[in-house]
């Protein structure tokens, strides 16, 4: 293991740490001002689907780009677990039958199968929610606009213009409205998976007030980091181990879905990677030495084996 590569590890395993603990407190039984109860069932299927499991990679791009900034690190930390709480929801609500129908998730039972539909909704939507309420906190900068730009940015990344539009463009590419509808997958991706994956690495530009030339060089970043990210995940469904996986392998092909790997072939799926991985280093190189463990990140999420 290169020292670049030990670094980013144990980086990563610290802000998973780190975030693992703040859900915990943001999920505990205390009540917030003008909250009137947490009731017990919706609590634990929050805590069962955010807690004890998940790289917290989108986490960790909100430290990291913040890092870059000197932000300081528990408002970084607070704003990564606000996009985690989306992200847990996001895959809630994904594995529900209505969407993609899946028994198994970060190699437990999914949160409806453990408990039941209704219950995996209202979880979604309290984590939905309760991201919402963290990314407005004082704590996370002085600054109220500086607040809102973070959370309009984390709207829009969730919403219409990216995850949920990317969520339905993906439904209706498998023809589950009628006829099977065309798919741009670059487009469907950069909604569906790659907004959030781009937000974790804007917010840091966003909580460090950052130059325009900043703020474009991490979106440039986040943007190729987030396509690597799906091909990697495109091509897992395809060559992956599903113990590795924690779901079951060959998911696409069974839903006979357009993917980058049926779009490029494999080889051509791994040479875009490639070529992406050259697009984020080249991206990152305003920020000097600053921009290392970003890079590593990168080609951690091309060469993730879960
Ligand atoms: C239901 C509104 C709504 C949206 C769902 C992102 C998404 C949209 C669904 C996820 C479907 C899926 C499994 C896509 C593959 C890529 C992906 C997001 C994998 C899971 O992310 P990781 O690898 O997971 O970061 P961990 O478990 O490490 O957090």
């Amino acid at each position: 293991m290169t020292t670049a590569t030990a670094d980013f590890t144990k980086r990563l395993d610290q802000t998973a740490e780190d975030t693992e603990a703040l859900l915990a407190k943001l999920l505990s039984d205390t009540l917030l001002s003008d909250e009137i109860a947490r009731p017990k069932r919706l609590m634990d299927a929050m805590r069962y689907s955010s807690l004890g499991g998940g790289k917290r990679l989108r986490p960790f791009l909100v430290v990291e780009s913040s890092a870059v900034f000197g932000v300081p690190r528990d408002a970084a930390l607070l704003a990564g677990a606000a996009l985690e709480c989306i992200h847990c929801y996001s895959l809630i609500h994904d594995d529900l039958p209505a969407m993609d129908n899946s028994d198994l998730r970060r190699g437990r039972p999914t949160l409806h199968k453990k408990t039941d539909d209704a219950t995996a909704i209202l979880a979604g939507d309290g984590l939905l929610t309760l991201a919402f309420d963290i990314v407005t906190r004082d704590e996370i900068h002085p600054d109220p606009t500086v607040r809102l730009l973070l959370t309009r940015a984390l709207a829009r990344a969730s919403g219409i213009g990216g995850m949920v539009g990317g969520q339905i463009l993906d439904l209706a590419g498998e023809g589950r409205f009628g006829d099977r509808e065309p798919v741009d997958v670059a487009r469907l991706q950069q909604m569906k998976t790659g907004a959030l994956l781009r937000y974790g690495c804007i917010a840091g530009a966003i909580l460090g007030q950052s130059t325009q030339q900043e703020y474009q060089a991490l979106d440039d970043y986040g943007r190729a980091l987030g396509e690597a990210f799906q091909i990697a995940d495109d091509l897992l469904d395809v060559e992956g181990d599903a113990a590795a996986l924690g779901k079951p392998a060959g998911a696409d092909a069974a839903l006979g879905k357009t993917t980058f790997v049926t779009q490029l072939g494999i080889d051509g799926a791994k040479q875009r990677v490639r070529d992406l991985l050259a697009r984020a280093d080249s991206a990152l190189s305003i920020f000097g030495a600053k921009g290392d463990v970003l890079k590593a990140a990168s080609r951690f999420v091309a060469d993730r084996k879960s």
